[in-house]
This record gives structure tokens, sequence and C-alpha cells, in this order.
């Protein structure tokens, strides 16, 4: 039995829930997030875009692509209400539901509360009830698979709907850009790329083991998506308490000196972890594992998320500095992320693979 996937995901969400809550800044050019220094803008509301504003761009970028941009400060707890009130919508149609962040999910409708048996039709109706109860668009994909729901939400953005029928999907996905697969990121694109490898068509002229040989244990996965193979079900138990970083050192490690430069080294990785997840938490812990195995953990929580790589530097730092005497030597070093704006509290479990 073919199954029926929506993946819903709102259109410049942070962006949007700005314009509607102050309505000065509708119609306008304007970044969330990046007006500090040093700081990178969480998204840019559409207007913006023409001018190729992105998510993730450092905000004296933006403001040299465009210079009228207004920087608007992040309210994490306004999306966090608004991704509520998206989940409520939801839940009226299927509990098979599985929230990738605040702003996106995915569905399993192929059984719904509404027994509608057309999940184009629950689409529209979704997007429909989700603007009417937070004044805000989205867009939605759907077809048989997470994978395709996925890419297909993003091909008709914002406020857009796009549906890929079984029959449709080789085709598709044979004309699709290796960028847009959703699960090969940027650096595997480049490397695609490196090889040639553009389209679907050419990522599927691989062999099963060609492509585990050059892409490793995502070779696999490649494999079967070109082909328009996923069975992976719709998984509501997805959780994740904590999202972190670690490294075992080559030799034991003592000097505070050396100590400081791998744990700015491990930074950046970890921050690219924090955004790619779009997650970041209220709490910081600095993980020790020292020569003779012992295992010691210390934590600084804020009241606030820590959003700012700047922040987590001198957290981190503190940490280790007020720490040291606490071990001679250490074999592994690790940083993570606690008290994390989206975890859902009432589930338990592993985080299933992000793809
Ligand atoms: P996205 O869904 O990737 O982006 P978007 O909703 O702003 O725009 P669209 O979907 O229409 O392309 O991410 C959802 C929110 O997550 C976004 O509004 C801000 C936040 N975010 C970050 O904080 N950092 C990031 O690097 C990205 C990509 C998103
Ligand atoms: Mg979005």
């Amino acid at each position: 039995m073919s199954r029926k996937i929506i993946h819903i995901d709102m259109d410049a969400f942070y962006a949007s829930v700005e314009q509607r809550d102050n309505p000065s800044l509708r119609g306008k050019a304007i970044a969330v997030g990046g007006g500090s220094k040093r700081g990178v803008i969480t998204t840019a509301s559409y207007e913006a875009r023409k001018f190729g504003v992105r998510s993730a761009m450092p905000g004296f970028k933006a403001r040299q692509l465009c210079p009228h941009l207004i920087f608007v400060k992040t309210r994490f707890e306004a999306y966090k209400e608004a991704s509520k009130m998206i989940r409520l919508v939801f839940q009226e149609y299927t509990d098979l539901i599985e929230p990738l962040s605040l702003d996106e999910a995915f569905l399993d409708v192929s059984q719904n509360k509404k027994k509608e048996p057309l999940a184009t039709k629950v689409a529209e109706q979704i997007r429909q009830q989700v603007f009417e109860t937070t004044q805000l668009t989205c867009s939605a994909g759907v077809s048989y698979c997470k994978f395709l729901a996925k890419v297909a939400s993003d091909m008709n953005k914002p406020n857009g709907l796009t549906v890929i029928k079984p029959h449709q999907a080789e085709q598709f996905l044979e004309q699709l850009p290796i960028e847009k697969f959703f699960g090969i990121g940027k650096v595997t694109a480049k490397k695609m790329q490196a090889k040639g490898i553009f389209t679907g068509a050419d990522l599927k002229a691989l062999s099963e083991i060609e492509m585990a040989q050059q892409f490793g244990k995502m070779g696999r996965y490649y494999f079967q998506i070109v082909r328009g193979i996923d069975d992976r079900p719709v998984n509501n138990q997805r959780i994740r308490k904590s999202i972190g970083i670690e490294r075992t050192l080559l030799n034991n490690v003592s000097a505070i000196e050396e100590i400081q430069f791998i744990l700015k080294e491990l930074i950046p990785k970890f921050y690219e972890r924090l955004q790619k997840a779009n997650n970041y938490g209220r709490t910081l812990t600095l993980k020790i594992k020292t020569a003779d195995f012992q295992t010691i953990t210390r934590s600084i929580s804020k009241k606030f998320f820590i959003t700012e790589v700047e922040d987590i530097e001198k957290i981190a730092n503190q940490l280790l500095l007020e720490n040291q005497d606490a071990f001679n030597e250490l074999r592994l070093i690790g940083l993570s992320a606690s008290n994390l704006q989206q975890e859902n509290e009432n589930q338990s479990g592993q985080l299933t693979m992000d793809l």
C-alpha cells in the first residue's frame, strides 16, 4: 500500500512572525538576528532574499547586499508559540507527526482523522487552517515518501503546494540537481560535482558498490533515494535532548593553553551543528575524560538561548578555566548544548538519523 506523506514548512518563518507582529515591517526587507558585530542572520524575509540575503549569512554581508535591510532581534518565545499552534493544527489531521524543527514537520496522512482520501486536499486544508490560526503562510510537499515530500515542499515556496505522484518520481529525481537532494549536504554536493555528478541522473549512473566506496555509509541511502525508494516511517518518537561534539585526542594533553586551543578549534564545528539543527540550548556542558578514564562534566546555564558563537566561546573557556583543577591530563574533550529550544519532553528515545 502506498503511503501519503505531507511535509509542511513555514515560509521565512522567524521573519514572517516578526512581520505579522509588527505591521511596520510588512513588505520590507528584514533580517532576523545578525545585528551584532560577528552575528549571522537566522533568516530573511522574501523581500530581502531578492537581494541575495540568506540564512546563516553574516550581518555585515547582508547589509552590503541590501543597504536598506532592517535587522530585527530574535524572539524565540514567539516562534515557539507559533510552532505550537501549527502542531495543534496538524494534530487535527493525524497523530503521525514528525517535527524536524520549529517550522517543519512530516505528517503521515494515509489514514487521517478527517477521512479525506486525497492527501493533496488534506495539505490544502492544513495550509488554510495554519493561515487562519497563525496568519502565517507555509508550503507543502505531498508524495508517497518522506524524501520526496520534503523536496517537494521547497519547490513552490512561498505559499505553495507541490505534489509528486509515484509515476512522476523517477523523472523528477533524474532532473533534480544534487544539491536539492534532502540528505546531501553542501560538502557532499561539492564532492559530487567535482566528480561530474550534477543531477539525479548522474548519481543514478553509479552502482550501489561505487556509491558505498565513494560516499561511505550514506552511499546506500543515496542509492535508494535517487530511485525514489524511501520506506522510512514518519517517526513521532523523535527527540533530541542535546546537541554536541567530542574529540578523542591522539595524545593525552595537560597544558591548559593546549586544551584551550583544542577547545577553540572544536567550537566552529559545534556551532555549525547547532545551526544545522536550527536548535540552540540554554545550557552549555563541557565534558572531559581524564587520562585515567574519569568523565567530568561541568555546565553553565543561561536565562537565554545561547545562539551566538562569541557566547559559546566565552562560556566554554570559563568552564575550562574554572575547572582546570579537576583534571591533570585529558584524553577527550567535548561540548554540548542542552535545554534546547526544541525538545519534546513527553517523549523518550534516541534521535534517529537526521535525513
Ligand atoms: P527554514 O525553514 O530553513 O527557513 P525559513 O522558514 O526562514 O524560510 P523558507 O522555509 O521559506 O525558505 O528555517 C526555519 C527557521 O529556522 C528560520 O526562519 C530561522 C531558523 N534558521 C536559523 O536560525 N538558522 C539557519 O541557518 C536556518 C536555515 C534557519
Ligand atoms: Mg521554513
